[in-house]
């Protein structure tokens, strides 16, 4: 494993065929400086080119999963500096380069940075008592890693907009009801058990299938509903050309279990 080249992370294969990316600053609360995103990202690359993963987990310490962008690391920054070295933009390579389903099991605080960097996961499975927040607005400056479109549209406006202006925290049994989170457990063991549990069944299908539906499914985000209808079925066609669609099919037709080729 390369465990040991990083600093601020921790990397594991915990099931058959899930990565799972652990945020390991504890000092700090996971806060996201440039080396943590650095590594996260170089992590989630490497996991995503390896042949034997097939669905990655992100998750950080009962206490936080990550309380925002590294408040100390941006004070001094100047707008110049700011803008010419595209602050923040790297941490979009995880919704740009990771083409396998990444998961987002979030314990304890999830704020600013951290509640962006979940809402960039594909799914988000949560604790009751997490606490999600966007208090930018309390440092006097604004979500800047995507958190007023993707909350936005995770939420709707009138919640987004008083949880921005606001800086209120919500929890992990909000986020679920809103739909930011597809569900949340009662406490960190039995999220993560869930979350493994749920990441390894999705690393049991065909590759190629699960990489197209994940896919699709962000498309809707981007797209209005003929657009992203037309793409899907566009997705849809090309799958005949793929193996594992045959092998599925076949299976289901003599009852026998698919065999995936992942091709
Ligand atoms: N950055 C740096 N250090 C942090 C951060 C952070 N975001 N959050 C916590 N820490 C540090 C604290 O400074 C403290 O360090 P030390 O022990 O050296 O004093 C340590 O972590 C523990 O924190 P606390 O003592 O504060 O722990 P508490 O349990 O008392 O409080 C809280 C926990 C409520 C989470 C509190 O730490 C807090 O409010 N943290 C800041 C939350 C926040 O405002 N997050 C948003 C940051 S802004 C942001 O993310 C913008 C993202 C996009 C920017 C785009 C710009 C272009």
């Amino acid at each position: 494993s390369s465990d040991t080249a990083y600093k601020y992370i921790a990397v594991s294969e915990p099931r058959p065929g899930v990565g799972q990316v652990t945020l390991n600053r504890p000092k700090s609360l996971n806060a996201l400086s440039t080396p943590l995103i650095t590594e996260l990202n170089a992590a989630l690359r490497t996991l995503d080119a390896s042949p034997s993963i097939g669905a990655i987990v992100l998750t950080g310490s009962p206490k936080a999963f990550a309380a925002g962008a590294d408040i100390k690391e941006m004070a001094p920054l100047t707008f110049s500096e700011a803008y010419t070295t595209s602050f923040i933009e790297s941490w979009s390579d995880l919704t740009t380069a990771v083409k396998k389903p990444l998961l987002a099991a979030v314990s304890g605080y999830a704020l600013g940075g951290g509640c962006e960097l979940a809402l960039m996961c594909d799914l988000i499975y949560t604790t009751t008592d997490a606490q999600f927040g966007q208090p930018e607005i309390k440092l006097g400056t604004i979500p800047g890693a995507g958190g007023s479109q993707r909350l936005t549209r995770a939420v709707g406006k009138a919640r987004a907009m008083e949880l921005i202006l606001t800086g209120n925290f919500f929890s992990g049994e909000e986020a679920a009801r809103w739909g930011v989170a597809a569900r949340c457990y009662a406490t960190h063991e039995e999220l993560m058990e869930e979350t493994l549990k749920t990441a390894e069944k999705i690393a049991g299908y065909s590759k190629v299938a699960v990489m197209a539906a994940k896919e699709v499914v962000n498309k809707s985000q981007d797209l209005a509903l003929r657009d992203g209808v037309e793409f899907e079925r566009r997705v849809f066609h090309s799958l005949f050309g793929s193996n594992d669609q045959k092998v599925g099919m076949k299976a289901f037709a003599e009852k026998q279990k698919p065999e995936w080729t992942h091709s």
